[in-house]
């Protein structure tokens, strides 16, 4: 993939290199490529100018056992879970059964199983996992983000490795 330097946050950048999908007032970067821990996926998101993807509400998403990053964390305060690229605490939840379990008391930041219909699971920040991103859709940017598609994110279709 080709990677170009954001300039000004442009969201101007994000549209060439990464397919976007629609939903609602967001737009959404499903990585099927990119790999990395959770700061380099918070990295990879701020770099294409996006953010990693917070779940506020149960509209907002929805298998393989593929595993995505969230902003998810109980890091800053290692009591409450919040949203990093938000800030706000978390407050809708979809944890898997028996999570979050801080396997270890190693596990303080918040991953998607693909294969458990996208339900929540507490892990090591240094987990090799895929990302999502997201921008919501401003006056600002309406007009850039253009041939972005509409989809349900119940359906997403990701390539089989
Ligand atoms: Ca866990």
């Amino acid at each position: 993939m080709k990677q170009k330097k954001p300039e000004n946050g442009s969201v101007v950048d994000i549209t060439p290199s990464l397919h976007l999908q629609k939903f609602g007032n967001t737009y959404y970067y499903f990585g099927t490529t990119f790999k990395g821990n959770y700061f380099q996926a918070l990295q990879f998101c701020n770099l294409h100018g996006m953010s990693l993807l917070s779940v506020e509400s149960e509209e907002e998403i929805g298998g393989t056992d593929r595993r995505f990053w969230t902003s998810g964390t109980i890091f800053p305060d290692d009591t409450h879970w919040v949203w990093l690229t938000t800030g706000k605490p978390i407050t809708y939840t979809n944890w898997l059964p028996k999570q979050p379990d801080n396997t270890g008391r190693n596990e303080k930041c918040l991953e998607l199983r693909y294969g458990s219909n996208l339900m929540w699971n507490d892990a090591p920040w240094n987990t090799a996992n895929l990302v999502i991103c997201e921008i919501d859709v401003t006056k600002e940017n309406s007009n850039i983000l253009t041939g972005v598609t509409n989809c349900n994110l119940t359906v997403i279709n990701i390539p089989s490795e």
